[in-house]
């Protein structure tokens, strides 16, 4: 009998687990999918634009209701879908609280990869430094798969599978995307295409500044980064890499901001990501109109254990947002006749100020 990949996206939506031969099969298709794509994706807007996920299960879960459902809304993930950060726990749980929150990277990177397997030519995942062995043992993602298969097999599978993500995307010729930042080893985005990714990430060298690197918007060059891997880059790196690829934006994930967002127009990156306890998606329109979507993250984040899971039933669900993306589409018609770049209003958004920020390394 084929993959029913259906049934696996409904089985996820409620927080179940995938059997362990499924998911060795679900990432083998995988990667063969990923094995045809460049290092370089070209598509169009609209595209809905995801930064570190970290294994908050349910603020992916939040991320569809608001942002719409696959395949009625492209999503583009920068990244840093797995493992639950020591930096976003210590910021979305003041208290201490650490133990057993959001640790869903699992169902998370599940989740993923089904819909990209689902619908390849509308859901694309970019490569974050996260997704690597060496970072995964460490932070948390490899503990994870061992307490909840027993063994390391499904690690195996999904650090396999990371293996092949793409590097970057390129939105409309316009915006270029990648999880970490630019690199001085790379001048034009054809250099991006001819790498050899199909492994884990080096230490050092393009591909890892590709996933490691952040801009610094006090210098104007490239300089170690504090992170020891990758570069920080500034302005004039930003600048030079645009001109030289006609290109007018770049998009990152990577940094988790604290006071709110840094969002400058041309010369500087943009960032999609978390603030606080605020998550944040930026849908980009056809004609490269850009809106952040801020919101709360998902109130089950702190009440429910791993060992919960989610009483939605998928048909309803599924039709929730249906009818939630349809609303959405006529108040987006509205917001791209008057909008460039703003927070939009309503119950689910709050304002986000353009300012210089505070930022977390994720
Ligand atoms: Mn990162």
């Amino acid at each position: 009998m084929g993959l029913d990949l259906d049934a696996c996206i409904s089985q996820l939506l409620q927080k179940q687990l995938l059997d362990e031969s499924l998911l060795k099969e679900i990432c083998e298709k995988t990667k063969e999918l990923l094995m045809r794509e460049s290092n370089v994706i070209h598509i169009s807007a609209p595209v809905t634009v995801v930064g570190d996920i970290h294994g908050q299960f349910y603020d992916l879960i939040e991320i569809f209701r608001i942002g719409g459902y696959c395949p009625h809304t492209n999503y583009l993930f920068l990244g840093d879908s797995v493992e639950c950060s020591q930096n976003i726990r210590l910021v979305r749980f003041p208290a201490g609280d650490y133990v057993d929150r959001g640790l869903f990277s699992v169902e998370t990177i599940s989740l993923l990869t089904c819909l990209k397997l689902r619908y390849p030519d509308r859901v694309q995942l970019v490569r974050g430094n996260h997704e690597s062995r060496a970072v995964t043992q460490t932070y948390g993602f490899y503990t994870e798969c061992v307490r909840k298969y027993g063994s390391t097999h499904v690690w195996n599978y999904f650090t396999d599978m990371f293996d092949f993500l793409t590097l970057s995307v390129v939105i409309d010729n316009k915006i270029f995307c990648v999880h970490g930042g630019l690199s001085p080893s790379i001048h034009s985005i054809d250099q991006i295409k001819i790498l050899d990714r199909f492994r884990e990430i080096p230490h050092e060298g393009p591909m890892a500044d590709l996933v490691w690197s952040d801009p610094d918007p006090d210098k104007d060059e490239f300089a170690i980064s504090p992170r020891g891997a990758g570069y920080t880059f500034g302005g004039q790196v930003v600048k030079k890499f645009l001109e030289i690829n006609q290109m007018e934006h770049i998009l990152r994930a990577h940094q988790l901001c604290m006071e709110g967002f840094q969002a400058s127009r041309l010369e500087s990156p943009n960032y999609c990501y978390r603030c606080g306890n605020m998550a944040s998606i930026l849908e980009v329109g056809v004609e490269g109109q850009r809106f952040f979507n801020v919101f709360d993250a998902a109130p089950e984040n702190d009440r429910d254990g791993p060992s919960q899971q989610m009483s939605i039933d998928r048909k309803d669900d599924i039709e929730e947002l249906e009818n939630m993306w349809s609303k959405r589409s006529q108040r987006n018609t509205l917001r791209d006749k008057t909008n460039d770049m703003t927070v939009p209003s309503g119950s689910k958004t709050v304002a986000a100020s353009v300012a210089p920020s505070k930022k977390r390394n994720l």
